[in-house]
């Protein structure tokens, strides 16, 4: 690969194509997804900033300025999405956690072979406070035959993933990726409207600073749940405490344990068996980004990129980030996940 020192301009683009080059055989077709994702996250980014004020605009009839009916913001980043990934000849299916079944390409568009799941915007319920919220992705192959995709393409463990990543609408926007080279983060120039390598190479320290996990759920958790984060708090005197930061906007959460080092933590609970978090959307796609960096994820008993989906929207109990705090989190737990998902 090539390197880049810290004072390369690298966009998006640029990177995506020398990647490609590492693949002789590669046709340019995962290169052009991941690039139109990059437009799609750039529309979506315009949207999330101006999302305070379209409100207010729009708040007297529910439309705002253009006369156009307002919208939930995480219906109009599913939208544009889709109307960024449909029409590009690559795809022959995407599968959204806004939309319960399966999206299909057009008859009117070229169909190809890969298949696209999405988070549309992830923790939009923290936009009216103006919170960071995401985007995140995750790239397969088709695997059935036919020109569409069928469920099987959609429920292929996360280990067969060609490319993931996430967009974080934060301070800046970023966007980190990943085909298996690495996890690598841009920071979109908002001058020039591009998306330049800020972050190559990224790698996670192997025990992390942070916990973020949502503690009300506390009284809901089993025994083995609660004395892991009594471990993680340094409460049974064998660890340094860890800090806790939680956001309840999973990117932002993630994103933070990333750079910094960490382990986000959605366990079951009584009221969420199978814990919040999505397998498709959410989970893998970033479980194969921390592992890129040298991170790990679990759901308490096994990796999670092994999981084998059986419907569209599962969830799964999710402990994600630094080395050593995932193991802990099976060294601790793994029995009693193991029970509660009859392995
Ligand atoms: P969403 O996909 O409906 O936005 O829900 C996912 C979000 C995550 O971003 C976040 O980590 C989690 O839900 C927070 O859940 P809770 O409020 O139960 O802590
Ligand atoms: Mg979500």
């Amino acid at each position: 690969m090539v390197k880049h020192t810290a004072t390369s301009v690298v966009t998006i683009e640029r990177f995506i194509i020398e990647q490609e080059r590492l693949y002789p055989h590669a046709t340019g077709d995962l290169s052009a997804i991941l690039y139109d994702l990059g437009v799609a996250a750039k529309m979506i980014a315009n949207k999330v900033r101006s999302a305070g004020l379209a409100d207010i605009l729009g708040s007297a009839e529910k439309e705002n300025i253009q006369g156009e009916v307002q919208q939930k913001l995480d219906i109009i980043a599913n939208e544009i999405i889709v109307k960024a990934m449909d029409h590009g000849g690559r795809l022959c299916g995407m599968g959204s956690e806004e939309e319960e079944d399966m999206i299909h390409i057009p008859d009117r568009f070229k169909r190809g072979k890969y298949v696209l799941l999405f988070d549309p915007l992830d923790g939009s319920s923290n936009i009216d406070v103006n919170v960071p919220v995401g985007t995140i992705f995750s790239v397969l192959h088709k695997v059935s035959e036919g020109e569409r995709a069928v469920l099987a393409d959609m429920l292929q463990p996360g280990y067969e993933q060609v490319a993931a990543g996430y967009v974080i609408y934060g301070a800046s926007t970023m966007l980190v990726y990943t085909t298996g080279q690495g996890a690598h983060g841009f920071t979109l120039d908002p001058s020039i409207g591009e998306f330049l390598l800020s972050h190559p190479h990224i790698r996670i320290p192997e025990t992390g600073r942070y916990l973020s996990v949502n503690d009300s759920y506390s009284q809901m958790w089993n025994e083995p749940t609660r004395a892991l984060m009594r471990y993680y708090r340094g409460l049974d005197g064998t660890r340094e405490a860890m800090s806790v930061r939680y956001v309840g906007s999973l990117v932002a959460d993630f994103h933070r344990n990333l750079l910094g080092g960490g382990l986000f933590a959605y366990p079951a609970n009584t009221s969420n068996p199978q814990g919040k978090l999505r397998l498709q959307y959410e989970a893998n796609p970033l479980a194969f980004i921390v592992e890129q960096a040298g991170g790990a994820a679990t759901d308490g008993h096994r990796r999670i990129v092994d999981l084998k989906p059986t419907s569209l929207h599962q969830r799964t109990p999710l402990f994600i980030g630094s080395l050593h705090d995932v193991e802990a989190a099976k060294r601790i737990l793994g029995d009693s996940v193991a029970e509660e998902v009859g392995a």
